[in-house]
């Protein structure tokens, strides 16, 4: 239904066998010389090759984004605006192919792609609307005659890092507060994803934002990540990925006293209270458990249930599970994609072994590996039950489709368990109480908060990110992400025309 000004033969075909950089507007070739396969997760095919670039091209990139972001940052925010706007169109215009590839390199399904590339062009449209507002605030100043006002500046180049899970829509919430604030960036995508850079800088250059205001170096976190981190020039970090990688920015970035913004995943879940309804609650906690086969920071991994209707609720879900066809999810009726690749299969594998001593296996636990799953990477959706607490199947996150059911009590044990994990990212919980679910939001110690609703799908208006080892206290996405992309400046303007000193004069 979406139409395409690329043509509709070249929808959905990836049209370079080998990428480059993309730096100060220009297509250039790694330093390194260095390239690795880009493979689809559904069948294993080789989709492109990516550079592995080292610190030459990060700095390199560094120096375009610093030489452009003078003049960017004196385009007026409004006009900076203007081509967030052309850059959401022409992604509107795009949206089914951008969809396509992101589900032949990411492997999620294609409607879910849809979805994600939706967050882009939301992202777009929203942050343009910022360009207009932007806003500080007018304050009175103690003095007479005097005037005070605090503006938003930008930081000057910024360094963004995003995941291969959603990686178009987290790059569209780090890189679009950054631009419209005046900021340029330089992007490095992950290595497993490489494409929807690839086709949102083509977007870049078309919808005409100016030479070096986004350069992309795709490499590895080890060389690009941490040549970025080290750079003097880049001012901010925002990274999306993994606790320890993420650990390891905090405290490089804290030594430089760059401004960094973490997003490292979660542990969330689902509570069921005895009041709910049951039917609803199967449906939400299997969309949020094996949707995007359990590969969200959002994903459910653990359902908190009241022990009166556990076992209603259990076979709730395992009937609702019935319905996960797993596959390429390039095809019809295919609810559950693969695997991103065989190191996140060999993790899920890890924690079903140790699920196993942690609780009693309802159903799945298995790598696919037959027939048509022979080539992709492949994982049945995995129910334990009876699971404890403290156990590492309910502490630790896993990113994959296994899911753990906890009975507990009480309403005020479901909070303590919800509470309980190292990561505050989502949570929910399904009842009927008003009274309840005002208690709810206040008591549960996450970033996000659901009712009646599963864990995921966050909307891009609306502050995206998490208390406790989830990350540092930064937004992305929702106008709080405009926070670590922007200095305050406080500014004073004395009109009295004599020297008034400010807390001895007035
Ligand atoms: C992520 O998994 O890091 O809220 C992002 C959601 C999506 C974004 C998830 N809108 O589930």
């Amino acid at each position: 239904d979406q139409k395409s000004d690329i043509g509709e033969k070249s929808v959905g075909k990836v049209d370079v066998s080998q990428l480059k950089n993309f730096i100060g507007g220009e297509w250039v070739e790694p330093k390194s010389d260095q390239y690795t396969d880009v493979v689809n997760p559904a069948n294993g095919k080789k989709l492109v090759d990516v550079p592995l670039s080292g610190t030459d091209d990060v700095n390199e990139a560094v120096a375009a984004a610093k030489k452009a972001q003078k003049e960017w940052s004196l385009e007026p925010a409004p006009m900076r605006a203007e081509i967030l706007y052309d850059i959401g169109q022409i992604m509107k215009e795009r949206k089914e192919h951008l969809s396509q590839i992101l589900t032949q390199e990411n492997g999620k399904v294609l409607e879910e792609a849809r979805g994600e590339v939706q967050e882009g062009i939301d992202m777009a449209f929203y942050m343009a609307g910022e360009g207009r507002r932007l806003f500080g605030h007018t304050v009175p100043a103690e003095l007479k005659n005097k005037f005070a006002m605090s503006v938003r500046a930008p930081v000057g180049v910024v360094g963004i890092i995003t995941p291969w899970n959603f990686p178009i829509a987290i790059a569209t919430w780090k890189s679009f507060p950054a631009i419209v604030a005046g900021n340029t960036v330089v992007w490095k995508p992950a290595t497993e994803t490489p494409l929807m850079a690839y086709e949102m800088a083509k977007i870049f250059e078309e919808a005409g934002l100016p030479k070096g205001v986004v350069n992309v170096v795709f490499g590895s976190g080890g060389k690009v990540g941490d040549a970025m981190v080290h750079h003097d020039d880049l001012r901010v970090i925002s990274f999306t990925g993994s606790n320890e990688v993420g650990r390891n920015i905090a405290s490089e970035c804290g030594r430089q006293l760059k401004k960094v913004s973490l997003e490292m995943g979660g542990k969330n879940a689902v509570i069921v209270m005895d009041d709910a309804d049951l039917e609803l609650a199967a449906q939400g906690i299997v969309w949020g458990a094996f949707g995007t086969s359990g590969q969200r920071c959002t994903a459910t991994s653990r359902v908190i249930v009241h022990e009166k209707v556990k076992v209603e609720l259990e076979e709730r879900v395992l009937e609702e599970m019935k319905n996960l066809k797993i596959g390429d999810g390039l095809n019809d009726g295919i609810k559950v994609g693969p695997i991103i690749n065989q190191g996140g299969i060999d993790k899920i594998k890890k924690y079903i072994e140790i699920g196993k001593e942690e609780g009693k296996l309802l159903t799945g636990g298995n790598e696919l590996t037959e027939g048509k799953y022979e080539s992709g990477y492949y994982f049945e959706p995995t129910l334990f039950t009876d699971v404890k607490p403290n156990a590492r199947i309910a502490q630790e996150e896993i990113f994959g489709p296994v899911l753990s059911i906890i009975p507990v009590k009480s309403y005020e044990e479901a909070v303590e368990v919800n509470n309980s994990v190292e990561f505050g990212l989502s949570s929910s919980i399904f009842t009927q109480d008003a009274n309840q679910v005002f208690k709810a939001q206040r008591d549960l110690d996450t970033g996000i908060v659901y009712v009646n609703a599963g864990t995921t799908g966050a909307e891009i208006h609306l502050p995206f990110g998490g208390t406790k080892g989830t990350g540092n206290g930064h937004r992305d996405s929702g106008q709080a992400a405009l926070d670590v992309f922007t200095e305050w400046k406080a500014v004073y303007v004395d009109y009295s025309g004599k020297l008034q000193r400010a807390q001895i004069d007035n």
